[in-house]
């Protein structure tokens, strides 16, 4: 008998994208019967990255997908890079609420189905860059941040929006340490939040969002460092106030509001001049805004980046 696991399928046959999200269920199903019947004797096939590349160097390669979902940054689960792969497997992603609340002309709570129209969704293939200098190049699939922020209706006097990540201790046991100050939040300036680069993501490789990459939805900021990524997402809040962000509430030397990639400016005990690209063995340069210069720069001109790091 030969059963088609799903990562033998190309994209191309997988389900149309308004039914991403069942296709949640059918995966995490078709996964438990892989996991049952073939681990012992099929080598795991990795799924293609699918997308349209932004930004990326002639030597950008996609990182393999085993590194995308197993090398990972979710303190709620733990601070290896391995905990979270192990550790959110029985996550809880669905029903999910989204609260859109403060300065905006429409709040409310809305089901993720509602808020992430699918029609807009997109496979963007962007740099990822974590401040403890190591990078990857990730096949996100996700919407563009402002198409929300225009349904939100922010108003006038509303200059920043703050994500907030889902607070439950019994699901997320790394909420029990005090490592960060739960939950995890972090902060966009409503004109960063606006740039058609910042995306929404609820998949990776065309698939459905792990749980240890922040399902079911995360935010990606390719030009800032990824802890601006803040995962598993249950509340947006327009302010007038720049907001608290969880590393500056812990580290406010380390961590700063922007966190825009800067090679030219050092974390106090390290480095940023160059990076581990996962997979490599020597380290590259590491680029202004991630190498989105060019497109993002404008956003901060006049102001003195290495106050505002
Ligand atoms: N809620 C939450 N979001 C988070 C983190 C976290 O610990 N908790 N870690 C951040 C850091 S430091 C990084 S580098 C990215 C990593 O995203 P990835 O695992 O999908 O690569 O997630 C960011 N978002
Ligand atoms: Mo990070």
């Amino acid at each position: 008998m030969l059963i088609r696991r799903p990562n033998a399928l190309k994209s191309s046959e997988i389900t149309p994208e308004p039914l991403y999200l069942d296709r949640r269920a059918w995966l995490a199903a078709a996964g438990a019967l892989a996991v049952g019947a073939f681990a012992k004797n099929a080598p795991a096939q990795d799924p293609q990255p699918v997308g349209k590349p932004y930004g990326l160097q002639p030597d950008d390669k996609p990182t393999p997908w085993t590194d995308v979902t197993t090398y990972n940054n979710f303190y709620e689960f733990g601070t290896d890079k391995s905990d979270p792969a192990r550790y959110a497997k029985d996550f809880k992603t669905s029903p999910w609420t989204i609260t859109v609340d403060g300065l905006a002309g429409k709040p409310g709570k809305y089901l993720l189905e509602d808020f992430i129209k699918p029609s807009t969704v997109e496979d963007r293939i962007y740099r990822h860059r974590c401040v403890e200098a190591w990078s990857m190049v990730v096949p996100w699939r996700g919407i563009p941040l402002a198409d929300v922020i225009k349904r939100a209706e922010p108003m006038a006097n509303a200059k920043y929006v703050a994500f907030t990540t889902l607070m439950d201790q019994k699901q997320m046991p790394g909420q029990q340490l005090g490592v960060l100050d739960w939950p995890y939040t972090e902060g966009l300036r409503l004109d960063e939040a606006q740039h058609p680069l910042a995306l929404l993501a609820v998949g990776v490789y065309g698939r459905t969002l792990p749980n240890q990459n922040g399902a079911p939805m995360r935010l990606v900021v390719p030009w800032k460092y990824g802890f601006k990524g803040i995962k598993s997402i249950v509340k947006m809040t327009f302010t007038d106030k720049q907001p608290k962000t969880a590393w500056n509430i812990s580290a406010p030397n380390e961590y700063g509001f922007y966190s825009n990639v800067n090679p030219a400016v050092d974390h106090p005990r390290w480095s940023q001049a160059k990076e581990r690209r996962i997979g490599d063995f020597l380290r590259r340069p590491t680029l202004s805004f991630n190498g989105y210069s060019d497109q993002v720069a404008s956003l901060y001109a006049g102001m003195d980046l290495k106050k505002n790091f």
